[in-house]
This record gives structure tokens, C-alpha cells and sequence, in this order.
């Protein structure tokens, strides 16, 4: 099946003017140079590095470079480590270019830590030169990457489903068999382009037939994967099922206190890298939806994933331990047990109890990904425990890539969050999982659940590939902006044109998430999906279930208590956070029924009642989807067909599901206090 190059579409920006070309200054590709690598290590990266440089230049300026020495070539890829001082863990896969001239001629030398930047500093290049951009005004500065870990989470079963996957079939497996094929490495190279260094093929749920890829049976197709993967600056990590011994080892337990327990893990590892030596390592969730773990042999999480830790440990291996763990068999009448307390409940009190090859992934909300979220109080309690950031990109709570919902505005606001953490001069969720908060932390970074499949477009709605693309962006360099990112994006796949981009970017990819918040749960509520599935409107959805995902409306108000008059979940944020929250008057309006129970009648910092501002921001975000459709209508005729195509059926979907949503949340609050609109608009 064919698939589009998406960003990497470089024959699209193919420039053979050679007047052009040097006015540009691409003149200096003309011959290269490669430092010899000495670590065998590097051997295939550097192969990769000298193919794609090739094929690369071939394709954008219609000439291959030739190879030459060190002193005649106008372009040099050379290591040098001392350029790259950084504080805290060490990242790979930093660069940096230097321009120069000699004798009138220019000269272009790319300095990188290893091989990985090599790979990162020729990407940049090709999108300096895909966007035509003067080469004499490019960034000189080290580039050093924000994050260690910029990974990816794929919920891919063996079976070729995807758990919360909207973009057709795994790539990754096909009839309980790993794939490797061409599909596969343009997947890699898609994902080394945007600096992404660690890919986790395997869902979460560890289940059945996907149990067994730590056995034999897998083990050489997971090496031919990996040798792939790292050959790109990509590690593979796959997740494991925490009851293993049991269901693979026979044994009658998975304590992990259980010196056969340990036994066998230990040997299982050593089956394990014997086989693939390069594997970066594991994702574990346990002890949560069903999922096996400690708790069944009262220990605890820090007992739990120490003990595969120390097996992993002489492989450089590491453990991704998952903080996603609450009692999700609640009684919706019960309201002082609340989800949103369970991950800080859990964790806080285990910092510095975790080795130092455990990292501890904490998703970005307390709850689980919904439009609007605070940001979960564990960050800014945990100061001796390696920390990650899990945000979503498949948008499974935000219209599941039917709906355009560009992420990246979401995602810098988390990174920007300031703990208040006391004792650390840099405080922010960024500084956190960067690595320059906490001088404890040897591991950090971010991860996003992806939102690929086999689609040929990758991604089920074309305009969900920018977050895709913007996700690995973000990660690599935590200061670029929603809007940089979108317009980048938008460029390499629609061309350069301004009107298209401006149209795009500004009038359906920044308004998208305010949108789809708008339409959808308001101030901080969520949860008012169908059941199962998620998708669509229903507001008493989940409103008796066992999840814990209530909002507690009624005749005279909606929200949930969550101040220290009530669950107490706002008092586990550091004091300053803690007191802001815990009023509804200092609460940010966008959280207020997060954080409390308000009456209708409650008059916001906008002036408008609770029940107004439902009433017309459901409007409003209806109309915006109704916009989006006449904005890319303009666009007819200035985009490829089928392109176009594919996305006005999605924006004409989102239009009448915005319009489901705003009419069925507004007519039930209406139902629910009687209060009319001031405005006398249609509800039913
Ligand atoms: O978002 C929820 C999803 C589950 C998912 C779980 C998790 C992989 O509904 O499908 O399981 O969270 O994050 O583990």
C-alpha cells in the first residue's frame, strides 16, 4: 500500500534553479566530507547519515554531493563533544553549524556529538532548504535538545488493532507477527527527522499473545527492529506484563520480593539482550484497569519496579514505570473518594525510593487526557525520583483525529506550569522533565501516546499529522511555539504559499483546541463522552460509573469539590498553587468546576452567570467549527484534491458534531435549571 512522505516530502520542494540555488547559498552542498567514525557502535549510523545526506540533496537541488578531504569539501560532518557543556543527564544528539569562508568560497561544517546529530543537523537542513530559507541566516547556535527522552507510546496490539487508534491497523504488527519493512523505515525516518529517540511498538495493556514478545518466538524479529531503529538514533523499548513469570514462567507468583520471582526475571533478561543488546528497555503499567502488578502482594510501586531494575541494570536498560494507578471500582455515590487524588496518593510518598534506572511516566493530568486538565500535582512534589512527561496525541478524549484538535498550545501550557516545587531556582514542568530542576534526576524526558496507523496518510485526519510532527518538535526543542511549529508543518506539507499556510494555521489549527473546548465539557469538567468508545456527546455519560468521573450536576450547579473543604485534591499541590486553587474566586475560570461545585447563578470574573457562559461559548465553539469549513473552502483549487477532499468530509463531520454537542449540553442544562438564554437562542 502506498503512503504519503508527509513532511519529508522532499521531491515536492525541489529547487533546480541553480541562481536560485546560489542565491541561497546551497551552493555549499556541492562536495561533503565525513569525519571516520571510530566506535563500531556509530558504523550504521554513519552509513545512514551518508545515504539520506545524498539522497537528501539529490532530491531537494538535483545534484549529489561529492565526497572530498577534509580541506577541499564545502560541506564537513565532524564529532566533537566538547561543544555541547550541558547540566544534568547528558543528551545525545546535539549540533551545531558552522559557516565559514575561505578563498570567496563558502564552507558549511557540521559539528555533533555523535552520529544522532549528524542525523538531526541534516534534517534541519533539508527543512531549511524544503522552506527556501537563505542559509546565511541559519542558527549558528549549539543545538542541544531539550528533553533526553523524546519517546513515543504506540497502544499497538499483535494482532494489528491499536487501542485508542483512529488511523487504520498497526504497522508495527500483523497477525500476531512483527513487521519490518519499507513502511517501517519510512515510519523511522519520519520520526529521526523530528528528533524523536525512543519508540515503544507495544500497548500498554500487555495481553495475551503479547505477553510472549519477550520469548524466543520474537526476540530475532525485535533485534532486526531495533538494529534498525538505532541506526536512526531511535531505541526500541517494548512494554511488559508484570505477571510474565506467571503466564510465561508457570511460576504461581510475580512478587517481586519472591527470590524465584527474581530468579527467573533475571534470567529472562539476560534471554532478552542476549538477543538484542541495543533494546533501551521496558514501559510497565501495573496495578491499574485490570492490569497485574505489587499491589496483589502488598508491595509497593518503588518494590515493584526496583526489582526488574536491578535485572535490567547490566543492560543499561530502563524502566518506564507508568503513574496512571487509581481505584477505578468507585461508587459514584461515595464523594470524598476521588481519582484525581489516586496518582499523588500513590507516588509522592515513594520519592527517592526508586533506583536511578526507574523512570517514573506521569501523565499530564490527574485524570486522563481530557480537553482541559490541571496540571497533576506530582510534578513539583517528587525531588529525588526520574520523572517524564505522558501527554496524548492520538486525541482519543478530543474528537479522535474525526475532529481537528491541534494539540500543541495544550502542551506548551503543561510545559510552562510552575510547580512552585520549594528549593529549586527553576521550577516549571519543562524544568522538570528537562533536566534542570533537579540535580537527582539521571533519566528525564517526555513521551506522547501516538496517533499513527496504516492509513496512507498516516494519521486519520490529515491535519492531525501536525501533531505528530509538532510532538516531536516540542520535545526536542521545548522553546519553539505552537505557531512556529504549525506554520513549519504547514509549509512542508502544503507548500509555501502565504495564504494557504495563514489560512490553515491561523484559522483552523490555533483556534482548534479553544474550539473543541468550547463545544464540548465546560470549565475543567470532562467526561461527557459515550461510554467505551469516547467519542460523541453524552453528558451523563460517565456520570454513575466506577471510574471516578463525575460531575456531580443537579438542578442548582455543577462540579466537583475538590477544595480542602471537600475531596481535598487541591491541597496537594505545593501551598501557592494549593491556595489559588482552593477558592473559587482565585480558581482559574477554565478549571473552576474542576476544582468546585458552582451554581448557575455564580457570576464569573467575566461578569456572565456559569449558566450564560455554557450557554454561549457551546454557540460559539459550534460556529467555530462552522468556520473552519468556510476557511478551508477558500482554499479549493490551491490544495491537491484528494487531499482537500479527505479533510473538508472530516471539517463537514466536526461541523454537525459540534453542533450534536452544543445542543445536546446546552438543552441539558436548560432542562436542568430552567434558566433561559439571555440572548433567547434555540434550545431544546
Ligand atoms: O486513556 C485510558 C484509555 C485506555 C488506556 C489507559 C491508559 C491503554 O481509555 O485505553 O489503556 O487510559 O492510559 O493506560
Amino acid at each position: 500500500m502506498q503512503y504519503t512522505k508527509l513532511w519529508l516530502d522532499t521531491d515536492k520542494h525541489c529547487i533546480k534553479d541553480q541562481h536560485i540555488q546560489q542565491k541561497l547559498g546551497y551552493w555549499v552542498f556541492q562536495s561533503v566530507y565525513w569525519e571516520p567514525t571510530t566506535s563500531a557502535k556509530n558504523i550504521a549510523s554513519v552509513a545512514v547519515c551518508q545515504k539520506e545526506w545524498s539522497q537528501g540533496i539529490a532530491s531537494l537541488l538535483g545534484f549529489v554531493p561529492e565526497s572530498a578531504t577534509r580541506q577541499q569539501a564545502t560541506t564537513a560532518f565532524v564529532i566533537d563533544q566538547t561543544a555541547f557543556a550541558q547540566k544534568g543527564p547528558q543528551k545525545q544528539g546535539c549540533y551545531r553549524f558552522l559557516l565559514s569562508q575561505k578563498q570567496g568560497k563558502d564552507f558549511l561544517c557540521i559539528q555533533a556529538s555523535d552520529p544522532s546529530g549528524w542525523l538531526y543537523g541534516m534534517f534541519h537542513l533539508f527543512r531549511e532548504i524544503s522552506l527556501r530559507h537563505s542559509l546565511e541566516k541559519l542558527d549558528q547556535s549549539p543545538q542541544i535538545p531539550s528533553h533526553p527522552l523524546r519517546m513515543l507510546n504506540h497502544w499497538d496490539n499483535l494482532d494489528g488493532t491499536i487501542e485508542r487508534g483512529y488511523a487504520g491497523s498497526s504497522f508495527f504488527f500483523q497477525n500476531n507477527q512483527i513487521l519490518c519493512n519499507e513502511r517501517t523505515k519510512e515510519y523511522v525516518r519520519l520520526m529521526a527527522s523530528v528528533g524523536i529517540n525512543a519508540v515503544v511498538i507495544n500497548n500498554v495493556n500487555v495481553r495475551d499473545q503479547a505477553t510472549k514478545l519477550i520469548t524466543t518466538a520474537y526476540l530475532d524479529d525485535l533485534q532486526k527492529l531495533a538494529d534498525l531503529f538505532s541506526s536512526y538514533g531511535i531505541a526500541l523499548y517494548i512494554s511488559l506484563n508484570y505477571a510474565s513469570p506467571i503466564e510465561l514462567g508457570g511460576l504461581d507468583s510475580a512478587d517481586p520480593l519472591d527470590e524465584c520471582v527474581i530468579a527467573w526475571w533475571q534470567e529472562k533478561m539476560r534471554e532478552i539482550f542476549a538477543h538484542v543488546p541495543h533494546l533501551g528497555g521496558f514501559l510497565v503499567k501495573a496495578d491499574s484497569e485490570g492490569r497485574p502488578g505489587p499491589f496483589s502482594y502488598g508491595r509497593n510501586h518503588a518494590q515493584g519496579a526496583n526489582m526488574l531494575a536491578r535485572v535490567a541494570k547490566p543492560y543499561d536498560a530502563l524502566i518506564i514505570w507508568r503513574c496512571f494507578v487509581y481505584n477505578c471500582k468507585q461508587d459514584w455515590r461515595d464523594t470524598k473518594t476521588d481519582r484525581a487524588r489516586a496518582c499523588y496518593d500513590h507516588f509522592a510518598p515513594l520519592d527517592g525510593q526508586f533506583l536511578d534506572n526507574v523512570i517514573l511516566q506521569i501523565k499530564n493530568g490527574p485524570m486522563d487526557f481530557q480537553v482541559r486538565e490541571p496540571v497533576t500535582p506530582l510534578f513539583g512534589a517528587l525531588q529525588h525520583t526520574n520523572q517524564m512527561l505522558e501527554v496524548q496525541i492520538a486525541q482519543e478524549y478530543t474528537g479522535q483525529q474525526k475532529h481537528v484538535c491541534y494539540l500543541l498550545p495544550m502542551f506548551q501550557e503543561i510545559l510552562s506550569f510552575q510547580t512552585h516545587m520549594p528549593g529549586v531556582q527553576h521550577d516549571r514542568v519543562e524544568d522538570i522533565i528537562s533536566g534542570q530542576a533537579l540535580d537527582s534526576q539521571t533519566h528525564c524526558g517526555i513521551t506522547a501516546v501516538a496517533n499513527t496507523g496504516d492509513d496512507p496518510n498516516w494519521t486519520g485526519h490529515d491535519l492531525a499529522t501536525a501533531n505528530l510532527y509538532g510532538f516531536g518538535r516540542l520535545a526536542f526543542d521545548a522553546c519553539l511555539d505552537a505557531k512556529t511549529i504549525a506554520t513549519e508543518w504547514c509549509q512542508l506539507t502544503y507548500g509555501l504559499d502565504g495564504q494557504v499556510c495563514q489560512t490553515i494555521v491561523d484559522q483552523i489549527l490555533l483556534p482548534s483546541w479553544p474550539a473543541y473546548e468550547s463545544y464540548t465539557s465546560p470549565l475543567g469538567i470532562g467526561w461527557m463522552v459515550n461510554p467505551n468508545h469516547h467519542y460523541g456527546p453524552n453528558v451523563e455519560g460517565y456520570e454513575y460509573d466506577l471510574w471516578g468521573t463525575y460531575h456531580r450536576a443537579d438542578w442548582r450547579g455543577i462540579g466537583v469539590d475538590r477544595s480542602s473543604q471537600g475531596t481535598g485534591y487541591a491541597m496537594q499541590y505545593q501551598q501557592q498553587n494549593a491556595l489559588m486553587y482552593d477558592k473559587k474566586e482565585t480558581c482559574p475560570m477554565e478549571l473552576l468546576l474542576f476544582f468546585h461545585y458552582v451554581p448557575y447563578t455564580y457570576v464569573l470574573p467575566t461578569g456572565k452567570t456559569l449558566i450564560q457562559h455554557i450557554y454561549d461559548t457551546h454557540f460559539q465553539g459550534s460556529q467555530m467549527a462552522q468556520d473552519f469549513v468556510k476557511a478551508w473552502e477558500s482554499l479549493k483549487g490551491k490544495i491537491e484534491d484528494e487531499a482537500f477532499q479527505r479533510v473538508q468530509e472530516r471539517l463537514w463531520l466536526q461541523q454537525d458534531s459540534a453542533k450534536e454537542w452544543c445542543d445536546r449540553i446546552n438543552t441539558y442544562f436548560y432542562r436542568r435549571c430552567g434558566i433561559p438564554d439571555e440572548q433567547g437562542r434555540k434550545i431544546y
